[in-house]
């Protein structure tokens, strides 16, 4: 790969040298899925968890053009600051380098770069998924073909509200991801830590998802491992509390002809307006919650 296009940070360079357990983290949901200071203090937040665990942070974003993988501080203020920074799924890396611009890096965007750079576990919020107007829109998440493609442990708090979790769930059976509870056995989504649906598989230690990803990877299997942490229950907002909020924004979403790659994080805003910042309390300690669970993932991996 070209240097020039791809950076490490520091630590990270240094995680891999010495065979250390490395976590990536996105940044789309720096720029595009939480107002600023939130955002960046919920990202760098984030990072001190993980190292807390004994594991180092790689947050990764286009920056002039530029692969980072572990972004400064510096950077990520900028990210969650600046306005005009792209939202980078897979179709969009190729043209950020290009056009030297800042570009945010989705789930799938970061599980392509994590590949690339041999980083094995990931955490976000909650994936894209099958949006619930689907069958109408086509809106299926470009997370949900990267995770039957990348071979990586991504640690979520399971699809967001605001999609259709049951089509979400069978369009991850098609992509050949196995969908782990972590001490659940049903799976939460998003701002719910319990939704109605079952999980395939739950476990209730690190070390033993750690087996399941080490006996993937010796078998060369493709695709990922979607590992589902409830956030806590003190956080948890019950879904039929949030239905209102989220279809109130699907029709001011519909009203104003909001599409494609806006959608998302349109509606996060106006579900956490409508709620009064009570759901993105909750993102942020879903985030938060794991980064931590990733850290303890990744290092029982290392092991
Ligand atoms: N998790 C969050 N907030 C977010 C996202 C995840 O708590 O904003 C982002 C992720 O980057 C995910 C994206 O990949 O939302 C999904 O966007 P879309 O539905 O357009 O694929
Ligand atoms: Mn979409």
């Amino acid at each position: 790969m070209d240097k020039l296009n791809f950076k490490l940070g520091n630590e990270v360079k240094e995680a891999k040298k010495n065979n250390l357990p490395i976590v990536a983290l996105e940044t789309t949901i720096i720029s595009h899925g939480m107002p600023y200071p939130k955002n960046v203090e919920t990202a760098l937040n984030a990072e001190k968890i993980i190292k807390q665990e004994g594991a180092i942070a790689a947050t990764i974003g286009i920056v002039n053009g530029v692969i980072k993988v572990g972004m400064s501080e510096e950077e990520i203020h900028y990210f969650g600051k600046e306005k005009n920074i792209i939202k980078v799924s897979r179709r969009d890396i190729p043209i950020v380098i290009t056009k030297k611009k800042n570009g945010a890096t989705t789930v799938a965007g970061t599980m392509i770069i994590s590949d690339l750079a041999g980083i094995k576990v990931m955490a976000t919020g909650g994936i894209g998924g099958v949006h619930r107007d689907a069958n109408e829109t086509f809106d299926i998440s470009a997370d949900l073909q990267e995770l039957g493609n990348s071979k990586l442990a991504v640690i979520c708090a399971g699809p967001k509200s605001i999609l259709d979790i049951s089509l979400t769930l069978e369009y991850l059976e098609t992509m050949g991801v196995p969908v782990i509870g972590y001490k659940t056995n049903f799976l939460p989504n998003f701002f719910s830590s319990k939704s109605d649906f079952k999980v395939d598989y739950r476990f209730d230690k690190a070390s033993d998802i750690a087996n399941v990803i080490k006996n993937k990877d010796k078998l060369s299997l493709k695709g990922s491992v979607l590992i589902c942490n409830p956030v806590l229950k003190k956080y948890s907002i019950p879904n039929n509390i949030i239905e209102k909020a989220i279809n109130s924004s699907m029709l001011q979403a519909r009203q104003n002809k909001i599409h494609g790659k806006a959608l998302t994080p349109f509606l996060l805003e106006k579900v956490s307006s409508i709620t009064k910042g009570k759901t993105l309390e909750t993102n942020i300690q879903l985030m938060l919650n794991n980064a931590k669970l990733a850290a303890r993932i990744a290092f029982a991996l290392n092991k």
